[in-house]
């Protein structure tokens, strides 16, 4: 038999996921599509595998003044865990540095690593295996030392793994920076890490990387999040497994236009791509209760105007695929087509949309050439007068950098194309 593990960060208990229409959270409560909820479906495929333990590599609870409401959550949780004689072991991030040594004091079962920044390993055992957990916990909530070099782990039984809350290879940063030379430096057979909500593509034998949120908290977080199975079998490390339960995803949808025979079928390519993801998520064993829709309208169609009003008036909140086992929303929808004429025939024209062509087309150019410098940096300074501008301080403080002038260009400059070419094209 083997010893199975259930690994997970960065869950941030107290926070509430940003963005829910009304629409969705009159159904399903936010507690459910939060960080509780995904705490509980955690929970329950824990008990549903029979894993041995259960391990949380930091920012377990949002931030002081989340005390209770974690402790409640977490109670319940471990209650059910230690019953079933499943072991929790836990390491604190930069968020609950403060709290989660006073919940570990409350919760019987629940078992904080490392206290103080001080690392310790606990032994786990069971089916014949053993594994050793290596944790170490944030002392203050701003740590510029890495917590890792110079440390030296001395092996326990089993395979050794390191479950921290570090910035893997961010010198300088005040949340545990740690060179990933560091952690192979170690000779620790994994390391299982928190603090990027992005989850890294972790393999065995040696599976090292961030394990991602546990469940998706804003739109930011698109993709699948959930927790990672992990097996000692034969005293190896096998049978690792992302496996994404979380209660709310995120994704990213583009939609293309191309060929559009009228505006009011955009409706109808953008339901055929959602019935499609629908279909893919009811395989799934736990699929998400509901999915925020980041949604982009690209291609090339002669309707962008007519898609965007007619967009704006739908009420996204809730979106029917005609069942509703999961509920859609869209979270913000962009229109980014481009018109049907190729851009370098209208470049060739000497009136306003050529030269709004031949722009367009600069900034596809190379980032060395020198007309297309000239125009960012002309931008540049335009855009950082508004920024400075006094009626606007607060929005933004800085101007924009090289990347976002050439993002805002892009998207400006074929907006105003498009009202160019109606202009002229119209009825
Ligand atoms: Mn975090």
């Amino acid at each position: 038999m083997a010893l199975k593990l259930l690994a997970a960060a960065d869950l941030h208990l107290g926070r509430r996921p940003s963005r829910l229409p009304a629409s969705l959270t009159d159904r399903i409560t936010a507690r459910e599509l939060g960080p509780a909820g995904a705490w509980e479906r955690l929970v329950d495929l824990a008990l549903e595998e029979e894993v041995h333990a259960v391990l949380l590599a930091g920012d377990v609870v949002e931030g002081e003044h989340d005390f209770f409401e974690a402790y409640g959550e977490l109670r319940k949780g471990v209650v059910r865990l230690v019953e079933s004689g499943v072991r929790v072991l836990a390491v604190a991030g930069n968020h609950d540095t403060n709290v989660l040594p006073y919940l570990s004091d409350e919760l019987t079962g629940f078992q904080l690593l490392g206290r103080g920044g001080r690392w310790e390993a606990a032994t786990l055992s069971a089916g014949g295996e053993e594994a050793t957990i290596w944790g170490w916990s944030f002392p203050r909530p701003s740590v510029r030392e890495d917590p890792v070099t110079g440390h030296s782990f001395r092996r326990g039984p089993g395979p050794n793994l390191g479950l921290l809350h570090c910035d893997r290879d961010q010198a300088g940063s005040p949340y545990g920076p740690v060179a990933s030379r560091a952690l192979e430096a170690a000779e620790l057979d994994g390391w299982l890490l928190g603090h990027i909500h992005g989850p890294d593509p972790l393999s065995t034998p040696r599976p090292t990387g961030y394990l991602g949120s546990l469940t998706g908290l804003d739109p930011g977080e698109a993709g699948p999040r959930g927790p990672w199975m992990l097996k000692v079998d034969g005293a190896a490390l096998t049978g690792l497994e992302h496996r994404p339960i979380a209660p709310l995803r995120w994704i990213v949808l583009d939609v293309g236009l191309d060929g559009l025979g009228e505006p009011e079928e955009a409706r109808s390519r953008f339901l055929e791509r959602l019935r499609a993801l629908h279909e893919g998520l009811r395989e799934e064993a736990r699929p998400p209760l509901a999915v925020g829709i980041r949604l982009t309208f690209v291609g090339r169609t002669r309707f962008r105007q007519e898609v965007e009003k007619l967009f704006q008036r739908e009420e996204l909140g809730d979106v029917s695929v005609g069942d509703v086992s999961v509920h859609y929303f869209v979270e913000a929808l962009r229109v980014d087509t481009l018109p049907e004429v190729e851009l370098e025939e209208l470049a060739r024209q000497g009136d306003p949309v050529g030269l709004l062509a031949r722009r367009l087309l600069l900034l596809e150019a190379s980032p060395k050439d020198p007309e297309r410098q000239a125009l960012i940096s002309r931008a540049r300074l335009r855009l950082e007068r508004v920024a400075r501008d006094p009626h606007r301080q607060g929005l933004e403080r800085d101007g924009p950098d090289g990347d976002e002038t050439v993002e805002w260009l892009r998207r400006a400059g074929k907006q105003a194309l498009d009202l160019l070419l109606a202009q002229r094209d119209g009825p």
